[in-house]
């Protein structure tokens, strides 16, 4: 059964039809013993990637603090009380020596966050040059500006902005317990205008929220039943932040985060899937599990957008160790 709904999807990537995984088939995904699990995962991945290469990609905040919504894991809300200081939209030239930096130290992408509900016409346009000017590096660029309205996607394409990030973070019957600001709906507005202007969407979430197993595999099914799965999976582990609502739920069991990057690879074959957030608590041991499981892609440098990431270092010795290529 399982088999069969990975023989649906086509090389392209594009969904041939009415086929869909359902909630409950992706539970059971979960339930299989983790051998087993990560053998399927394994198989799926080397059917369509290199398995000793992965993405990296650095992150940078161009706009940090001061937001107005209310989702409960994040320490750049206004609301909450997190040390994190409210700073204004970035100079050009510093995103610009950020983006070079990056690429010397091997990034092949460039991702810029800003913590908005969404840009305003004023905000979009500056973020236009800093988009260009990073793609003229020779960089693949990024940008996860919170929701767009119309317009506003068409722009970005202009501008040469290779993927959008707009996560759904979570099963639609959570999203209310994490976020009240805004619907799942609003998300998947802007994430069909991304995909309606041709740039590459990067969707995926955040585990260890308090979410139930079931909801897990609910984000993941809300993923790869799109009509065109995102090309960038990234599955963040809640990296908890003093002051956000969020701090203090219990952590999740590493081998169910594990689990959860394999139902990616499994349900979302020609995705890339990113470990993402929460590297910094992992053991080696641990990524080298979620490699296995079907994660491709990381992000790599210091820093995410507010909190830490592995040093450069850490992650080169893992590569080495693991004899992995960085990949462009
Ligand atoms: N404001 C924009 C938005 O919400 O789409 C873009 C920036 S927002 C910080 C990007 C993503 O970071 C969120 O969707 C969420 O998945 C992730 N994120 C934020 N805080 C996090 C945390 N404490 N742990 C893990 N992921 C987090
Ligand atoms: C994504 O899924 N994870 C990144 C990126 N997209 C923008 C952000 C992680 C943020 C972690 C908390 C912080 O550093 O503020
Ligand atoms: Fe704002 Fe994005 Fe943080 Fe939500 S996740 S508070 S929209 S920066």
């Amino acid at each position: 059964m399982l088999e069969q709904t990975i023989d649906f999807i086509k090389p392209s990537g594009v969904r041939t039809g009415i086929e869909r995984w359902s909630v409950d088939a992706i539970v059971t995904l979960f339930e299989l013993p983790f051998s087993d699990l990560i053998y399927r995962a394994q198989t799926v991945h080397r059917a369509h990637f290199d398995p000793n290469a992965v993405q990296v990609s650095t992150l940078l905040s161009i706009k940090t603090g001061g937001c107005s919504e209310d989702c409960g894991y994040c320490p750049q809300s206004a609301r909450y009380q997190t040390g994190v200081e409210n700073e204004e939209l970035m100079a050009l030239d510093e995103v610009v020596s950020a983006a070079r930096a990056a690429r010397d130290s091997g990034a092949s992408r460039f991702c810029m966050g800003a913590a908005w509900r969404g840009p305003k016409q004023r905000d979009l346009e500056p973020v236009l040059k800093m988009i260009q000017q990073v793609k003229a590096l020779g960089l693949e660029t990024c940008a996860t500006l919170g929701m767009l309205k119309e317009g506003q996607a068409e722009q970005l394409k202009q501008a040469g902005l290779d993927y959008y990030n707009h996560n759904l973070d979570t099963a639609p019957e959570f999203y209310g317990e994490v976020i009240s600001t805004r619907t799942y709906q609003d998300r998947l507005e802007t994430l069909d205008r991304v995909r309606d202007v041709g740039i590459n969407v990067c969707c995926g979430g955040i585990v260890g929220m308090g979410e139930s197993r079931s909801q897990r595999a609910g984000l993941l099914a809300q993923l790869a039943n799109m009509e065109q799965p995102p090309e960038s999976v990234p599955i963040n582990l809640l990296t908890q932040v003093e002051g956000t609502p969020l701090a203090g739920t219990e952590a999740l069991d590493a081998f169910e985060f594990v689990r959860t990057i394999a139902a990616a690879r499994i349900t979302m074959p020609h995705s890339s899937v990113r470990l993402s957030a929460g590297r910094t608590g992992m053991s080696d041991e641990m990524q080298a599990l979620c490699f296995i499981a079907g994660a491709n892609s990381i992000f790599y440098g210091e820093k995410l957008l507010t909190t830490g990431n592995p040093d450069v270092e850490r992650d080169r010795a893992l590569f080495a160790k693991l004899g992995i290529k960085g990949m462009n």
